[in-house]
């Protein structure tokens, strides 16, 4: 029988093949896809940021660690992904310029998606300009923006001046999140809301939007 320690294990050691078996076995014993995600796969890379933090672990291993991570994470999607769902509304997301981290991102693009949002994925390293091309192009109804380096968080606030400049701030609700942005910065850079995990950037643009 599959467990989450042992999922866990390998998204640390990378082992992809490990990470994807070990998902599989958890989906096949009716295990719920979230906590596959929060207590085998999130909790993994948990541990993988303290070793990176410490010297432990160096970028490369941080890397195959993350790749392993999405593989488990491609495997759960289809299993939350809303089917025949009327649009809840549609977001653009995007990681900030200078950030190359995407995988809490794409979690919350995921999540959104499993609660009927219509999902503009901007990608990683999205300029200020970039993202107000995105709404002028999508009209989107929120805007939601991940950082998750506190060099590239300020980016957040350059995107916000750019949406005040080019007069269209308020045509969207801006909400951000990543692991360095508090509700203080939020409230700080002028944004809508701040949601510290996936599932709570979609109760924020449920509220925002009702
Ligand atoms: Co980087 N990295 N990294 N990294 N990396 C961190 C963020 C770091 C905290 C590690 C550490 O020192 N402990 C540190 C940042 C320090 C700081 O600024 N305070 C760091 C650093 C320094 C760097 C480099 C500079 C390292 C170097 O090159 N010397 C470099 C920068 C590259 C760049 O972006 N320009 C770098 C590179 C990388 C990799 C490429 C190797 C890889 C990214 C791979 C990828 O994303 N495809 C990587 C990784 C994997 C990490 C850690 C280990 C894990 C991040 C992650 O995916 N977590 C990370 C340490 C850590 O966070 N513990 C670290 C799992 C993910 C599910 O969580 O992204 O936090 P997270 O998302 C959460 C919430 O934050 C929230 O929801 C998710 C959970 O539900 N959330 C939102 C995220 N976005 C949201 C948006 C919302 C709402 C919620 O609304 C819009």
């Amino acid at each position: 029988m599959a467990n989450f320690e042992e999922l866990s294990q390998s998204v640390i050691s990378g082992n992809l093949t490990k990470v994807k078996k070990l998902t599989q076995a958890l989906i096949d014993e009716g295990v719920s896809p979230l906590d596959i995600i929060n207590q085998g796969l999130i909790a993994g890379m948990s541990v993988v940021g303290a070793r990176f933090k410490n010297g432990e672990m160096y970028v490369p291993e941080v890397l195959v660690a993350a790749r392993s991570m999405s593989a488990g994470i491609e495997l759960v999607k289809p299993l939350i992904a809303a089917k025949d769902m009327p649009s809840a509304g549609k977001v653009l997301l995007g990681t900030v310029k200078g950030d190359l981290h995407d995988i809490g991102k794409n979690l919350v693009g995921m999540m959104l998606e499993s609660r009927g949002y219509t999902v503009i994925n901007a990608g990683i390293d999205v300029s200020p300009e970039k993202f107000v091309q995105g709404i002028k192009e999508h009209q989107p109804d929120v805007l939601a923006m991940s950082a998750l380096l506190t060099t590239t968080m300020l980016h957040m606030k350059d995107t916000i001046e750019l949406l005040k400049e080019e007069g269209i701030k308020d045509q969207v609700k801006v909400i951000i999140g990543g692991a360095p942005i508090s509700q203080d910065f939020a409230d700080e850079v002028g944004a809508d809301g701040f949601a510290p995990d996936a599932a709570s950037a979609v109760d924020l643009c449920n509220r925002l939007l009702a």
